[in-house]
C-alpha cells in the first residue's frame, strides 16, 4: 500500500517526548460495561486473538472477581492464548487480585480512586487509610509476580499533590505503571497535557491515560497526554464503554500512525477488528464514525467525486486501504459525469461520452425524487432497464 498520507505540514513541528507507546485495550472489560453488551467466552477469545494479532500491548480481558463466568472467560483466554499481555481487572481488594492470579494473567489493572469525592462518598475512608491499603495490595500483587497497572480512578478530579503522593507511594511499592483514569471525561486536552508533564517532572516514571468521552474529548485528551509524555493509552474498540465510552482503539492506532509515525500495530486489520466487535457486541458504529463508519470513505457530492477521481489526495487524507477499508462512489442528485463514469468503470462497463451524458442525466432525474443515494444494485437495474446494458456479476 503506497504511503499516500497527506496531513497538515505543521504536524511535523509536534515532537512527543517519547516515540513509543503501549496500548492497553479494555474492550473486554470496559466495553462490556456498555448497556446490552455481553461477550461470551468464545466472543472474548475471538476478540482477544485479533487484538493480539494487531499487536496490542496489553489486553484487559475482564473482571474475574465479578462472577464465575467472567473468571472462566479470563482463564480460558490465558489457557488458549497464553498469559503474555493478558491482564485482569481488580479493585484494591485481596480477593479480586487472588482471582486474577488464579486465572494465570500476566498482570493486573488495579483500580482504586483517590479523589476526595470517592474517598468521602464511595469508599468512606481517609487518605491515610487509602495509602495503607494501596501499599498492602500493590505489595501483595507484586509478591505474586504480577505486572501492575495501578489506576487512580477519577484521578482528574483529585487534588494534584495528593495524587502525586499516591503515585509515588504505589510506584515505590512496586507498581509498573500509574494510570490516570479520567473516569468522567472531565478534563480538556491542554489541561491533560499540563497534568502529564507535571507528573513526569515529579518523577512518575510510566504513566497511562484512560480517557472517557463524556465531553467528546477522549481521543484528543489521549493524544495530548501522549504529546506530553504519557507512555500508554487505554482504549476500547469502537470506543465502547460506560456512558459515552472511551477513546477508540482504531482511532488511536490510526492517529498514532499518521501523526506520530508509530508503526508497531497492524493498521490494515482495523476494519476487520471493528467489524468483529460490532458483530459480537451488537454495537453498530454510526455512519460518520471515523475509520469504520459507512460514510467515511464515501464520496457523494459532484465536486468531491470529480476531485477524488482526478487524484485521491484531493479529498482523502489517507487511503481507505490503510485501515482495510474501501473507497465508495455513491451516485445521487449531486453526482456528475466523472462519478457516473467511475461507477461504470467499477462495474466493468465502457460507454462513449454521448451515452455517459444520457446516463448521468437519468441518474440526476431519478435522484431528485428520493431521499437516499442510488445503490449499486439499483444503478445496475437502471442500466439494464433504461439502456439495455447488462452488467456481468463480478
Ligand atoms: C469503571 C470505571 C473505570 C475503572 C478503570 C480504571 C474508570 O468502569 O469501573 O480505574 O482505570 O474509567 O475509572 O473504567
Ligand atoms: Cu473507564
Amino acid at each position: 500500500m503506497s504511503e499516500e498520507i497527506y496531513i497538515s505540514p505543521i504536524c511535523r513541528e509536534v515532537k512527543p517526548p517519547v516515540n513509543d507507546i503501549e496500548l492497553h485495550d479494555t474492550t473486554l472489560r470496559e466495553g462490556e460495561q456498555t448497556p446490552g453488551v455481553v461477550f461470551n467466552v468464545q466472543d472474548k477469545l475471538k476478540i482477544a486473538e485479533v487484538l493480539l494479532d494487531v499487536g496490542i500491548d496489553r489486553i484487559e480481558s475482564g473482571f474475574p472477581a465479578s462472577s464465575e463466568t467472567e473468571k472462566n472467560a479470563v482463564s480460558t483466554i490465558v489457557k488458549e492464548l497464553g498469559s503474555k499481555r493478558i491482564f485482569g481487572f481488580a479493585r484494591a481488594v485481596r480477593k479480586d487480585v487472588e482471582q486474577v492470579i488464579d486465572c494465570g494473567c500476566e498482570g493486573v489493572l488495579m483500580s482504586f480512586p483517590p479523589s476526595d469525592i470517592h474517598l468521602q462518598y464511595k469508599l468512606r475512608i481517609t487518605r491515610q487509610e487509602y495509602l495503607e491499603r494501596a501499599i498492602e495490595i500493590v505489595e501483595f500483587a507484586k509478591s505474586h509476580g504480577l505486572k501492575i497497572v495501578y489506576s487512580a480512578e477519577d484521578a482528574t478530579r483529585a487534588e494534584y499533590n495528593w495524587l502525586l503522593q499516591v503515585f509515588k507511594t504505589v510506584q515505590d511499592a512496586g507498581a509498573d505503571v500509574c494510570r490516570i483514569a479520567d473516569t468522567l471525561g472531565c478534563i480538556t486536552p491542554t489541561a491533560m497535557g499540563i497534568l502529564i508533564s507535571r507528573l513526569k517532572k515529579d518523577d512518575i516514571r510510566r504513566i497511562e491515560v484512560h480517557c472517557h468521552n463524556d465531553y467528546g474529548l477522549a481521543l484528543a485528551n489521549s493524544l495530548s497526554a501522549f504529546e506530553s509524555g504519557a507512555d500508554a493509552i487505554s482504549t476500547s474498540v469502537l470506543g465502547i464503554g460506560e456512558r459515552a465510552g472511551i477513546a477508540a482503539t482504531e482511532e488511536v492506532i490510526l492517529d498514532l500512525y499518521v501523526f506520530y509515525g508509530i508503526r508497531k500495530y497492524k493498521i490494515g486489520k482495523l476494519t476487520e477488528l471493528c467489524r468483529l466487535v460490532s458483530e459480537l457486541s451488537g454495537f453498530k458504529p454510526w455512519p460518520t464514525k471515523p475509520v469504520v463508519g459507512d460514510n467515511v470513505f464515501v464520496h457523494y457530492s459532484g465536486i468531491h467525486q470529480d476531485g477524488v477521481l482526478k487524484r485521491a489526495m484531493v479529498y482523502e487524507s489517507y487511503p481507505p486501504e490503510l485501515v482495510g477499508g474501501r473507497r465508495k462512489i455513491l451516485l445521487g442528485k449531486v453526482s456528475g459525469r466523472a462519478a457516473v463514469k467511475a461507477k461504470l468503470l467499477e462495474l466493468g462497463v465502457n460507454v462513449d461520452d454521448q451515452k455517459l451524458l444520457v446516463i448521468t442525466n437519468k441518474v440526476k432525474e431519478i435522484s431528485v425524487n428520493r431521499k437516499s443515494a442510488i445503490t449499486d444494485e439499483e444503478f445496475i437495474e437502471i442500466l439494464r432497464k433504461e439502456f439495455g446494458i447488462e452488467v456481468k456479476k463480478g
